[in-house]
């Protein structure tokens, strides 16, 4: 079945929030600084303002190449942990529409709405409406059968835009765009390609994939698949921040003392976890276990494995001995939890359907 993937990515995305919060910096170039308030470091662009872009700045500039071209600008200091609370309001607005988030970086994702009854090009409409009226911002939406698609149409008009390539348009969208809008395509293979005659992405569609396999080994293939269009990755959703946990309350009652008693406490928050991960499709890359005493105090104590933990047996391995290594001799234990975090796919990544 054919999939809709919407990229969508704010515009200035520091600079904007800064510009809602202080309306003055409306209409003006504001030019948002790493750096700005350590003077002994040397300052770096973070983002520009539309209208700062105007003067030739933009992201990753030194502070002083800033000024020079911009000495009217409004420069402020990143406020990195605010931008993140901006940005997790975003993607509870994408969750209305699909559980299938892939976020990218602090203002990117791809939204797979394939399952979704309404058209993809509405749901990104809708959705670009909704953060403007819910959070004053702006994104700027890209609409395609695949991630490769989706991202180079969201590039194509921005800020403010929406873009959508229908599966009949994938040709003519691609044929005259330079070669390196395909992925993986950097200077060096550019120039390769370039001597090979190959300069717009329609001139690869149509290239004979034996003799890029022979240049570029698979990833020749990759381009290849690329430029005609051809991209099979799944959108990913992100639950390395998910937590799954359990509680239960003992009520002073259990002393430390008897600790093997607590395994048994254990076994049964395992099994709800194991049985959460196995309908979910993912495995745990870390295991807590956290203990409240009566006096309030909380110890936490985990650890994080090189492989993956699914299975009820490995979590009460790991709980059991993270435990012992807790000094509880004397101490009344009110609640214990147990908990799984930095979630990856249980198997092969490339496996969606666990999902569905
Ligand atoms: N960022 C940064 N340093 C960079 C690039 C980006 O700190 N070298 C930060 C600031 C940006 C945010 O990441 O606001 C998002 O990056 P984008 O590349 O999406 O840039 P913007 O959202 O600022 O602008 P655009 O409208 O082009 O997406
Ligand atoms: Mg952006």
């Amino acid at each position: 079945m054919l999939r809709q993937i919407i990229h969508l990515d704010m515009d200035a995305f520091y600079a904007s929030i800064e510009q809602r919060d202080n309306p003055s910096w409306k209409g003006q170039p504001v030019i948002v600084v790493m750096g700005l308030d350590a003077p002994h470091r040397h300052g770096a662009v973070a983002t520009a303002s539309y209208e700062a872009r105007r003067f030739g700045v933009h992201s990753a500039m030194s502070l002083a190449r800033a000024k020079e071209r911009c000495p009217e600008g409004v420069f402020l200091p990143v406020r990195l942990e605010y931008y993140r609370q901006v940005s997790r309001q975003i993607l509870e607005i994408f969750s209305q529409y699909t559980p299938l988030i892939e976020p990218v970086s602090i203002d990117e994702s791809y939204l797979d709405v394939t399952e979704n009854p309404h058209n993809a090009e509405d749901i990104a409409r809708i959705i670009k409406q909704e953060i403007k009226f819910k959070l004053d911002l702006t994104a700027t939406a890209g609409v395609g059968s695949n991630k490769f698609l989706a991202k180079l149409a969201s590039g194509m008009q921005k800020p403010d835009g929406l873009t959508v390539v229908k599966p009949e348009q994938v040709k003519d969208f691609l044929r005259e765009l330079p070669v390196e809008k395909i992925i993986g395509v950097g200077p060096v293979t550019k120039k390769k390609l370039h001597t090979l005659g190959i300069f717009t992405v329609g001139q690869l569609a149509t290239f004979d994939r034996i003799k890029l396999k022979e240049r570029f080994g698979k990833l020749g293939l990759q381009f290849h698949e690329f430029a005609n269009g051809i991209d099979l990755r799944p959108v990913l959703p992100d639950r390395t921040h998910v937590q799954i946990s359990r509680e239960t309350t003992l009520g002073g009652s259990y002393k430390g003392e008897i600790v093997p008693s607590l395994h048994q406490i254990l076994i049964p928050m395992a099994e709800d976890i194991e049985g959460h991960l196995r309908k979910e499709g993912y495995a745990a890359r870390t295991v807590t276990v956290k203990i409240r005493l009566d006096n309030q105090r909380q110890m936490t104590r985990s650890r994080t494995v090189i492989g993956k933990v699914k299975e009820c047996r490995e979590l009460l391995e790991i709980a059991k001995s993270l435990l012992d290594k807790v000094d509880l001799k004397g101490k009344r234990i009110h609640r214990i939890g147990l908990s799984v975090s930095n979630l990856a796919f249980m198997d092969d990544p490339y496996q969606p359907q666990l999902f569905n």
